[in-house]
């Protein structure tokens, strides 16, 4: 297998907006992020990825872009940039930027243009229909808006202020590469691409199936006539001549079609984000309509994707983000067990092969939330299906029980930083309040305690990164069909390991799961008073074989 940066590293994403203010006006800005470098760098991390920081309404938080090639005032300055690029670069830290292009915000000079009319030089910059389809937005409603200024329909998969951009114009592609080379040329170190698989269209617009959400993107959003040629473009004609990594943010991408993007020798993209765990909890109805996740699926997830590296690709590994609930609380215990079952999750993301992602306030564990009003969410998909479930007859109370589950505010909650108020985050009211949690939960306390969840994940980070094996090594799960444990080998030619995870509150028999015929020495382990015989509760446990250096 080919060894290279990219799949060494470790991400660490950040959602500026709740990592950390410094100018005291609740929103988390670039000079905040700067602050805490050093955090970043004593964690152990190698690439931020910093969600979009560039100039926006912000009707979804910054990945609505109404500039391009200026930094969001709310965040600061070009110039706090450059010294942001340049002290990450100083500690060894890389940038990755969130390359936002399916789509702009309705305030972008092109859209503005766009609409004065038909025969605007611009107007062919994005989906103008004089019909609209059956298609429905990601964010709830039809995925068409009228403009009764031209008496046309714009394309949206997203919200209405996001207007989906049209590929099919070679003046739009050209637009984009030399924003991408503008960034480039900056030094940052790569991008996330995001809902990269959307950009090409169908562009007969063709009605889709939309009894069910999920089945609709994948028929109909994803995986697009021309996205493979695109992407061979942007590679063709600036990712080449960059030393830089790409992700794309995968949704409808399927792991029989992952290597159309990621392969080798494709000339696309270095990995992707895949969603086969991520919407296990939606039904046919989508986010808010949430179904049991089945932890058997939950591992054969991993198993079905790992065979896109085996084939030559390679993916990223992630179980929250900004998108999604917070990891202890959808597949830990956020209550007695939040320490253990946070480690054991650390273990999971740290020992499997692919490039592992972490997301803000996850190295310490940070929990999903309970606001007690509607009012308390700002989120634009929380607040979009709100409006259509009470149009419907629902309650409130109803869909804050699903927003509870799935709703992404869970995770954009500040980032708890100390005990004081606000939680250090800043000193005056946050965008959006602060988890209640945070005197218990803290950057201060996790940095002081040497038990901590933060301390675990600078271990693993630096264990991870001693042992190449598992980066690179061969997977198996050795316990599909056990409902409780998730148990796996990695291997290469020089050594073998073994990692067990108990994912319940019962005490498991040690013995019946470790493969037999080799002598395991016990490298990591989430408890210290452990037994000999018996996991406990959410115990994890890290095995490297000494067969190989017996035998020599
Ligand atoms: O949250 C989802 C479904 O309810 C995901 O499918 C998600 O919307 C999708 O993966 C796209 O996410 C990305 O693009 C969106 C933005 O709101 C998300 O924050 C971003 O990660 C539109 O730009
Ligand atoms: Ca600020």
């Amino acid at each position: 297998m080919k060894k290279i940066w990219w799949k060494e590293s470790v991400i660490y994403q950040i959602y500026p907006r709740s990592f950390n203010d410094s100018n005291k006006d609740g929103i988390g800005d670039l000079k905040g992020i700067i602050d805490k470098l050093d955090y970043l760098k004593e964690l152990g991390v190698d690439i931020l990825w910093l969600s979009p920081v560039f100039q926006s309404p912000n009707d979804d938080n910054g990945y609505d872009i109404s500039d391009y090639c200026a930094i969001m005032d709310e965040f600061g300055t070009m110039e706090n940039f450059d010294n942001l690029l340049s002290g990450a670069h100083q500690r060894g830290l890389k940038i990755l930027m969130d390359l936002v292009v399916n789509h702009s915000s309705d305030e972008h000079y092109w859209f503005q243009e766009s609409r004065k009319s038909k025969d605007n030089p611009y107007r062919n910059y994005y989906h103008w229909r004089p019909e609209k389809n059956n298609w429905k937005s990601f964010f709830a409603g039809d995925a068409w808006e009228y403009d009764p200024l031209t008496e046309e329909y714009y394309l949206h998969l997203f919200s209405r202020k996001q207007p989906d951009l049209n590929w099919e114009n070679p003046e739009v592609r050209k637009e984009i590469f030399n924003l991408m080379r503008f960034w480039l040329d900056k030094g940052v170190d790569g991008f996330r691409m995001d809902v990269i698989p959307l950009i090409s269209k169908y562009t007969d617009f063709p009605d889709g199936d939309t009894s069910d959400f999920n089945k609709l993107i994948k028929e109909r959003y994803a995986n697009g006539p021309r996205v493979h040629e695109y992407l061979q473009e942007m590679h063709r004609e600036v990712l080449q001549h960059y030393d830089i990594m790409t992700v794309g943010e995968g949704p409808g991408i399927t792991a029989e079609l992952a290597n159309l993007y990621v392969g080798q020798d494709r000339g696309e993209l270095n990995m992707i984000f895949h969603f086969g765990h991520m919407f296990m909890s939606q039904g046919e109805g989508g986010r808010f309509d949430i179904v049991e996740q089945d932890f058997l699926e939950f591992k054969r997830v991993f198993t079905e994707w790992d065979q896109v590296i085996q084939d030559g690709g390679w993916i990223n590994i992630f179980l929250d983000n900004h998108d999604f609930p917070r990891l202890v609380s959808r597949w830990g215990d956020d209550g007695l067990y939040r320490k253990p079952s946070a480690k054991l999750l650390a273990t999971l993301l740290l020992t499997m092969r692919g490039t592992p992602c972490i997301y803000q306030g996850t190295e310490i564990g940070m929990t999903n939330v309970q606001f007690p009003s509607i009012n308390d969410y700002r989120d634009v998909e929380i607040m979009n299906f709100f409006k259509e479930h009470m149009a419907k007859g629902g309650t409130e109370a109803a869909f804050l029980q699903a927003v509870y589950v799935n709703g992404r505010d869970n995770v954009r909650t500040p980032v708890q930083w100390d005990n004081s108020k606000h939680a250090g985050f800043s000193e005056v009211e946050p965008w959006i309040k602060v988890n209640p949690n945070y005197p218990e939960i803290n950057v201060a306390d996790a940095l002081q305690d040497r038990d901590s969840i933060f301390h675990f994940y600078k271990n693993m980070l630096k264990y991870r990164k001693e042992n190449l094996c598992l980066v690179y090594g061969d997977f198996a799960d050795t316990t599909p069909e056990n409902r409780q444990v998730f148990s796996y080998l990695r291997w290469d030619e020089k050594d073998r390991f073994f990692i067990i995870l108990n994912f319940s509150e019962e005490e498991i028999p040690l013995q019946q799961y470790l493969p037999e015929g080799e002598f395991w020495k016990l490298e990591i382990c989430n408890y210290k008073n452990r037994q000999e015989v018996k996991l406990q509760a959410w115990e994890a446990r890290v095995y490297k074989s000494l067969q190989q250096t017996q035998i020599r």
